[in-house]
């Protein structure tokens, strides 16, 4: 019996469900893609994540969620080229550890510098984020331009939804990365990022992720993520 196509359930509006959308397409996995509202927690929803989030990947009747493992997950079940991750142990363990840095060094910062309204709360927020920007950089590749070298992979899927959404700061917080000689290779990065095939797809309207985007800017967004960010807690 033929196994059906692998379904990926992502939004529009959500990073994390675009890092496994580009996996998926960098990988050039032939899915199906489904268009989810994630904060309607019906029954047959959390039937299918019973954390209720996207991204999820079903394939053969298994569902995978929580962005990070749906893209080694991609990488491992397609295991055509090109691979996400190192095949070396050392460099597989280094864009893990990479990718574990974006999401506790990279991804809080950002919310909370769009999320927290107190001019005080914005300026640490800002800080801790370019901080944390400048160490990720000078953990990159020299050569480039991706994180590990030559090629899209793991490290830069992590990070690029942030990346190529920069715009959101720069909208409502006028935030930029500058243009200094010490953040010259996070810029190489972003422009290979930004203008890779695999991120070109999943590319949105600006003024619409910009509309979506404002709720977080005003503080008053209705999501897991927002409340944790309130809270300072850890993100979902
Ligand atoms: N840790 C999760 C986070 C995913 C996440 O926060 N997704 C949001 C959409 S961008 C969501 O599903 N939110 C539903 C909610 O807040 O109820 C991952 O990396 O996959």
């Amino acid at each position: 019996m033929a196994l059906s196509k692998p379904k990926l359930y992502c939004a529009w509006f959500c990073p994390f469900a675009h890092r496994a959308w580009i996996s998926m397409l960098t990988k050039g996995v032939d899915f199906e893609y489904i268009e989810q509202d994630p904060y309607n927690k019906s029954a047959d929803w959390l039937a299918i994540n019973p954390r209720g989030l996207i991204p999820v990947v079903v394939h053969n009747g298994r569902s995978i969620y929580e962005s990070h493992v749906c893209i080694e997950y991609i990488d491992e079940a397609w295991p055509s080229e090109p691979r996400l991750l190192p095949r070396d142990p050392y460099d597989r363990a280094r864009a893990r550890i990479w990718g574990d840095f974006v999401a506790k060094k990279l991804v809080p910062p950002h919310y909370q510098f769009l999320l927290k309204q107190s001019q005080e709360e914005q300026d640490d927020a800002r800080n801790q984020l370019l901080t944390n920007i400048l160490e990720f950089t000078q953990a990159m590749d020299p050569e480039g331009p991706f994180f590990l070298g030559k090629n899209l992979g793991y490290v830069d899927i992590m990070f690029a939804p942030w990346s190529y959404r920069s715009y959101i700061l720069k909208h409502y917080r006028d935030f930029e990365v500058p243009n200094t000689e010490e953040y010259k290779r996070f810029h190489i990065w972003s422009k290979a990022v930004n203008n890779h095939p695999s991120i070109k797809a999943v590319e949105q309207d600006k003024e619409k992720v910009l509309a979506f985007s404002r709720p977080y800017a005003e503080g008053n967004a209705k999501s897991e993520l927002a409340d944790a960010i309130r809270k300072n807690k850890v993100l979902p």
